[in-house]
């Protein structure tokens, strides 16, 4: 798991620093006069220190920004055979403009609210989070998905928004293209 081992990670990492804490709390009650040398030294490992940041910094931000669960944004979209859901997220409902789509191409959700934020979450049949974005009244986000798998998802509120907030539920059908 990913997750475990970020942990590991972090936690060693954690460690790591508290160690230099302790170090540097042990050793700040001897008194030395000449500074000069340790200043050296510091300036040294600063510039080691600044290095060895951007020699794993760098790849790991490129390596990761290729790894964005984003699809493609291609600027004004919407032709070339994308299905498009309008959903407006009411207090407590959804209105889908259609609730059935093919697998294996791209749908488009244009997601806005009538009333208060609400959040569009689609999960699948064992009830796994497939894709999500916010309903946001006064603005249109737009979601891109494309559903490997035929079946009935379900779309349910993901922000609290009120009394009946917990009954906001309805279906998309995915079927055969
Ligand atoms: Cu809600």
């Amino acid at each position: 798991m990913i997750q475990e081992k970020v942990w590991l990670i972090s936690v060693t990492l954690m460690g790591l620093l508290a160690a230099v804490f302790v170090f540097v709390h042990a050793r700040s009650h001897r008194r030395e006069n000449d500074y000069a040398p340790l200043q050296k030294r510091a300036y040294r490992l600063r510039a080691v220190f600044f290095w060895a940041l951007v020699l794993t910094l760098g790849p790991a931000t490129v390596y990761t920004l290729a790894d964005l669960p984003y699809g493609s944004a291609r600027a004004g979209s919407s032709a070339g055979g994308v299905q498009v859901i309008e959903a407006v997220g009411h207090q407590w409902r959804w209105d889908l403009s259609r609730t059935e789509v093919k697998a294996g191409e791209p749908v488009e959700f244009l997601v806005t609210s009538a009333d208060v934020n609400h959040g569009f979450g689609i999960y699948d049949a064992d009830l796994r989070l497939v894709a999500q974005t916010q309903a946001m009244p006064g603005y249109t986000n737009r979601l891109r998905h494309t559903f490997a798998a035929e079946g009935t998802y379900r779309v349910l509120c993901m922000e609290y928004c009120g009394l009946v907030h917990h009954n906001m539920i309805t279906e998309i059908k995915v079927v055969k293209p």
